[in-house]
């Protein structure tokens, strides 16, 4: 693996020559990755996609680096886990890290990933909502069943989530698993995340007969995911943290509509302060990422 070094210092490539690691894998975080229709018509068809090697082994080590390294210093859960909720034994969950961190800035703001969802939700462009770090736990519960967008007052299905897994994720680390095809489905669509979600969500998932989709990711694989995709994650089986990174993108000309309930109040303030019901959202908290 590469030696990485701070600030663009040269470092030792594992083919043993000098290389400027920090820029050329920052390089990779805005070159262009292209789609082919078939993956769109999939999303389009699903809601949601994994791709494969979207991102470098050596692009990862960096981002694993930088992220955890923000992860160590902002996290202010410090419960034992069996001292927690559902919700609270899923995750560590480390919001909007981009605005404390010009390096994590650099990571978030990713063209090439922009770009991709862009492409995805078949639109001219996308903004930020928010991104997160959700770290589960060695020995962390699961994730239950839930559809994103429950907690957004956004007034278009135009959504989409990048889910980063900063390493290999086999099924013992509790990867990302998706009911395909299931954002036309309308039950369910008022479930927090919590016991609740997961055991209604998991019957109306499976006598609707949506195909359950539960599948390691390999290194430098990514997936997106729709707002009203509903999805869900297993439990941390292994003695490591499952560190992932994540970025919630919308179109570019996404309007704010007047919030259905608490979550989507809050939501309004923390995320999307300064926007007005029914008016396109375009403040500096929601920056423009990429745009044809
Ligand atoms: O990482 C997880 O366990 C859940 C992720 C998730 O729900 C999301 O990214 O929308």
């Amino acid at each position: 693996m590469v030696e990485l070094c701070a600030g663009g210092a040269p470092g030792v490539s594992r083919f043993g020559g000098m290389v400027d690691i920090t820029h050329s894998v920052l390089r990779e975080l805005d070159e262009p990755f292209d789609l082919t229709q078939e993956q769109v018509t999939f999303f389009k068809e699903n809601g949601f996609i994994k791709l494969k090697q979207v991102l470098s082994p050596d692009l990862l080590t960096y981002m694993d680096q930088t992220i955890t390294r923000e992860v160590h210093r902002l996290n202010t859960q410090h419960l034992p886990l069996e001292q927690r909720d559902t919700y609270g034994k899923a995750f560590l969950q480390i919001m909007n890290i981009w605005v404390y961190s010009p390096s994590v800035r650099e990571i978030v703001f990713s063209e090439r990933l922009a770009k991709l969802a862009t492409d995805l939700l078949e639109v001219e462009g996308v903004r930020l909502y928010h991104d997160q770090a959700l770290y589960k736990e060695p020995g962390g519960g699961i994730t239950p069943w839930h559809a994103d967008q429950y907690y957004w007052p956004l007034a278009s299905d135009r959504t989409v989530t990048v889910w980063i897994p900063l390493q290999a994720t086999p099924m013992e680390l509790g990867p990302l698993e998706f009911s395909a095809g299931s954002f036309g489905l309308q039950t369910g669509r008022d479930l927090q995340i919590g016991d609740e979600s997961q055991q209604k969500l998991q019957d109306a998932l499976k006598s609707g007969g949506y195909r359950h989709v539960v599948e390691p990711f390999e290194l430098g694989e990514v997936s997106f995911h729709l707002g009203w995709t509903f999805h869900r994650a297993g439990a941390n089986k292994t003695d490591r943290m499952r560190k992932v990174m994540t970025m919630i993108y919308m179109d570019k000309d996404m309007r704010l509509k007047s919030p259905e309930n608490q979550n989507q109040i809050e939501d309004w303030s923390r995320w999307l302060p300064g926007s007005l019901i029914g008016e396109s959202i375009h403040s500096a908290s929601n920056p423009l990422l990429f745009e044809y």
